[in-house]
């Protein structure tokens, strides 16, 4: 049995989509982050850095929306949730990678600057370099769907999830985000897939 540990609207929704695109069936395990349940014994037990996502698979546990994503491409082949070309699917590795230690820490700047330095008259600073930086990778990731439909070209790959988390955040932040066009009109067909309408819908009903 596979179990989710994730928090509503958190980064977790990318591996939450790739584990409604396979089909399996998993369970889901709320850990909210407002209420700092991943910082809780029993939550450290299965994720000592304290993060979600985390993937329970019969025991064992799996962490990093990159690491889970490619794991669940893997296991379940037949529904190329990744391209089955080993350079095709390094590029979409190489994206993941980028999101995880590029995009979301841009975004964490911006709302958390008091942990990147303990300095109070360097935080706004950090703030705003934050924002500026992940607006310039909102709009990189605009252009990559501009180009060809969804995010790593004429498919959609569980790299598409992964983007759908930013849209959210630059939205819930009050970025101009529906300036981005072709972002925009990718996440209305996002929100059409029964998958990702599900993962979305799922998460929404938690009580947080
Ligand atoms: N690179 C990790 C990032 C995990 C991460 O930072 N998750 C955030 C939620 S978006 C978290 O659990 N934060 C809790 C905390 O920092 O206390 C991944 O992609 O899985």
């Amino acid at each position: 049995m596979m179990t989710l540990f994730f928090s509503p609207g958190a980064c977790s929704l990318a591996s939450h989509i790739g584990l409604e695109e396979t089909g399996a069936p998993y369970e889901l395990a709320p850990v909210l982050l407002a209420k700092k349940q991943q910082r809780t014994e029993s939550y450290l037990k299965i994720n000592p850095r304290g993060k979600v996502p985390a993937l329970s698979v019969d025991g064992k546990v799996l962490v990093e929306n990159t690491a889970i994503l490619t794991y669940l491409s893997r296991r379940f082949p037949e529904k190329k949730l990744l391209p089955a070309d080993p350079a095709e699917e390094s590029r979409c590795i190489a994206t993941m990678c980028w999101f995880s230690g590029v995009v979301h820490p841009s975004y964490q700047r911006s709302l958390h600057p008091e942990r990147f330095t303990e300095d109070e008259a360097a935080q706004a600073g950090i703030k705003e370099n934050g924002q500026k930086q992940f607006w310039a990778n909102l709009q990189e990731i605009d252009g990559m769907i501009q180009a060809n439909g969804w995010v790593m070209g004429k498919e959609f790959t569980v790299v598409d999830g992964y983007a759908l988390v930013f849209y959210g955040w630059a939205a819930r932040s009050g970025m101009p985000v529906t300036e981005l066009k072709a972002y925009t009109a990718w996440r209305e067909r996002m929100l059409q897939r029964p998958t990702v309408k599900k993962s979305v819908d799922s998460e929404a009903s938690v009580a947080v």
